[in-house]
């Protein structure tokens, strides 16, 4: 019997031309990659808006207006990454076929070929994870050992670096792909059309959306099947770390919890009824959770801004927040001093007009508008001004 050759091996590949769909070509690639570019920049856009909440550089001074500003772009970040998906799939489909072109010969157009295909590949790949790593946070399963937001924050400049080399390298493409008619004759009148194709694109893309948007836009709840966090938590509201998942579980109830309110030398302890007595204040305040959800409460509670001057503190100065919480991250967080000056920030005692549920933090818990949910900090005990 006589082996293969590399020639009979290479027969049997498939070429380009082996793959009769007529949809696809550059007219329908430069349409659906346009969409999906207009989603990456959103994306990306709104996610680094994030990250710059968390660490945040000098030159940024967080305000607490506009009261619903984190809201909206974390809920934009979230629907442009998941109207993401269908489209990338389908941009995938369209463009496969050029996996199998033979690689060129002569040693500077294959370095050029090289070049091109690696920095799709980077593009492919950082896309993928982000896309993925995004949704799997969304789900709140985090099946890996890394930091999620440093990984997803990392790969995001890599996706969106090859995305604007990518865009240079085939401008003239796309420009040329863009001016080809979308309506074509077609020999099968069965087989997909580029509208059909197109059409079908951009229906799954908003299905998507329609599907998962509703843990951020409210009146679209009731259809979002996907949504993750329907939102029946106590009190008609969403929770992220359990009172058990935090360790607080036994220590939020204890009659013998107090606030403590330091400044330097100075501080105070407040019972739960001593900070009742106080005068208090009501707004309707959004938390707005980095993991995709999004819904507006009514908190009651006292300013903090009351609370530090109890200290002596000096208008606007930081307060660092602290809690009970003795497992996992986010036990505490810091108010910076124009969002500890805006009446609305406060210590709050009450949600929805009932005492607040251990889940959402009591016997108080943070509340500031304009500000991830993450730093909504539940179950605080503890109050130290930064002067
Ligand atoms: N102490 C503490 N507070 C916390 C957290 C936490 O892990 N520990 N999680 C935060 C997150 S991620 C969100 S989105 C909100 C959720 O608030 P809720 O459970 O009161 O709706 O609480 C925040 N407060
Ligand atoms: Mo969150």
């Amino acid at each position: 019997m006589r082996l293969p050759t590399v020639a009979d091996i290479e027969r049997r590949i498939p070429r380009p031309e082996d793959f009769d769909s007529r949809a696809r070509g550059t007219a329908l690639t430069a349409r659906v990659g346009s969409l999906l570019g207009v989603c990456f920049v959103v994306c990306f856009a709104t996610g680094m808006w994030s990250h710059l909440q968390y660490a945040t550089p000098g030159w940024l001074t967080l305000s607490p207006r506009p009261t619903q500003l984190y809201r909206v772009t974390q809920g934009l970040h979230v629907i442009s990454g998941t109207a993401a998906i269908p489209l990338l799939l389908v941009k995938l489909w369209s463009v496969y076929p050029r996996l199998f072109i033979r690689p060129a010969r002569g040693a500077r157009a294959l370095l050029v070929e090289a070049l091109e295909r690696g920095s799709i590949a980077v593009l492919m790949a950082a896309s993928l994870f982000m896309l993925a790593s995004g949704t799997l946070n969304i789900i709140g399963w985090y099946p890996w050992e890394f930091s999620f937001r440093r990984t997803h924050e990392a790969v995001a400049w890599v996706a969106i670096g090859s995305l604007l080399v990518h865009i240079a390298v085939k401008l003239p493409v796309i420009r040329q792909g863009l001016g080809e008619p979308v309506a074509e004759k077609q020999a099968d009148p069965a087989a997909p059309t580029r509208r059909s194709v197109l059409h079908g694109a951009l229906v799954a893309s908003g299905l998507a959306v329609l599907l998962t948007a509703g843990q951020t836009v409210p009146w679209l709840r009731r259809i979002s099947a996907f949504s993750v966090r329907p939102g029946d938590g106590p009190q008609g509201l969403p929770i992220n770390r359990t009172a058990a998942g935090a360790g607080t579980d036994q220590t939020a109830m204890d009659p013998a919890w107090r606030l403590v309110i330091v400044a330097g030398e100075r501080s105070v302890s407040l019972s739960r009824e001593q900070l009742a007595a106080m005068p208090q204040s009501t707004h309707r305040l959004p938390i707005a959770c980095v993991e995709g959800w999004s819904r507006s409460a009514t908190w009651t509670g006292v300013p903090l801004r009351d609370l530090a001057a109890l200290v002596g503190a000096a208008p606007g100065t930081d307060i660092v927040v602290g809690s009970l919480q003795t497992k996992g991250a986010f036990g505490s967080s810091r108010v910076v001093g124009n969002v500890v000056r805006d009446g609305r920030t406060m210590l709050a005692l009450e949600l929805n007009g009932q005492t607040l549920d251990v889940e959402h933090g009591y016997p108080a818990r943070l509340i500031a508008p304009n500000r991830p949910g993450v730093f909504q900090t539940k179950w605080v005990n503890r109050l130290q001004v930064d002067a």
